[in-house]
């Protein structure tokens, strides 16, 4: 489902990826100091430093640079969408949640350090990602370009973002008859609205206009329900070679899938729609600034794991 061939010069993703999220995890290690109360900081550090792929702050980066503004403006908030992302994981592995144990190959806060703390924990970070990007962005910045930074974040956070897609997953768990409609509004809510705020504040910190600013909304939007889609395929293509069957456990499930609404065709072109309309919004930045985004969004929709 890769869009079509691209415009750009030579680019290694891979590289880039790599780059870009050394800078993160040492911007990352030093927001946290292991001060006291040491457990509070130790259980902070130990989900927010425990790896993962880094999507976020590296989207906020590559927006901040396509829109011509040096990366340093964006690096808090940058650090800020990881914190929230870290956050989030950490609350959604709860017992009263998901109830998992281990999260990026490690025991889950709560598994490691008590329910108790794995909340407080979540909460400092939540709490910790604002104010990083209040105290931390250079001011060079202008303070209303900051203000509006910080809007976006809180907004994607809260009961019309983050939240709002957890609450309404939780509510439609067990329920047969969810509709394409319901699906897209947990995934937009839940992967697709962060994902915009950190493109979106990298721009508006870059010193992006409004027009740009609105443009890189449209593709965050797409490439956040494009991730969704594709994790939905590849949960019963995988399934589907494991067991050497022609339908995966999502097929089988009871949980609403695309592939399930959509069939796995239907799936797939929905797939390719996404990654091309996210492209076309790309169209009228500078090429070689807007690679990243434009290798990104392929990179989501050619992933094999
Ligand atoms: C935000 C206040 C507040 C509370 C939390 C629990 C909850 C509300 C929301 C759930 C959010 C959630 C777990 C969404 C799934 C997001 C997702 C696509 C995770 C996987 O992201 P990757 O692949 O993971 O970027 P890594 O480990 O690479 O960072």
């Amino acid at each position: 489902v890769a869009a079509a061939p691209p415009p750009f010069p030579d680019f290694d993703f891979n590289a880039y990826m790599l780059t870009k999220a050394a800078l993160v995890n040492a911007a990352l290690d030093q927001s946290i100091p292991l001060a006291r109360p040491l457990k509070i900081h130790e259980a902070m550090r130990y989900s927010l430093l425990a790896g993962g792929k880094r999507v976020r702050p590296v989207l906020c980066l590559a927006a901040c640079e396509m829109v011509g503004g040096d990366q340093s403006l964006a690096l808090p908030m940058a650090c800020a969408t990881e914190m929230v992302h870290t956050m989030s994981l950490i609350h959604d592995d709860l017992p009263c949640m998901d109830d998992d144990d281990l999260r990026r190959g490690l025991p889950t806060s709560h598994k490691k350090y008590g329910e108790d703390t794995a909340i407080l924990a979540g909460d400092a970070l939540l709490s910790l990602s604002f104010e990083h990007v209040a105290a931390r962005t250079p001011s060079t910045v202008s303070p209303d370009r900051v203000v509006r930074a910080i809007a976006e974040l809180g907004s994607a956070v809260g009961s019309a973002g983050l939240v709002a897609g957890q609450i309404v997953d939780i509510a439609s768990e067990g329920d047969v008859d969810v509709t394409l409609e319901d699906l897209e509004y947990i995934h937009i809510h839940k992967t697709a609205r962060l994902l915009e705020a950190a493109v979106v504040c990298g721009a508006i910190l870059g010193g992006a206009d409004d027009e740009s600013v609105e443009k890189v909304r449209r593709y965050a939007l797409r490439v956040g329900l494009l991730f969704q889609v594709v994790d939905d395929i590849l949960d019963v293509t995988r399934s589907s070679e494991e067991l050497g069957k022609t339908a995966g456990k999502d097929l089988a499930s009871d949980k609403a899938t695309y592939p399930k609404l959509l069939g796995l065709d239907g799936a797939r072109r929905f797939a390719g729609e996404l990654v091309g309309q996210a492209c076309e919004e790309l169209a009228g930045f500078d090429p070689v600034k807007a690679a990243p985004l434009y290798h990104f969004a392929n990179y989501i929709a050619t992933r094999q794991n």
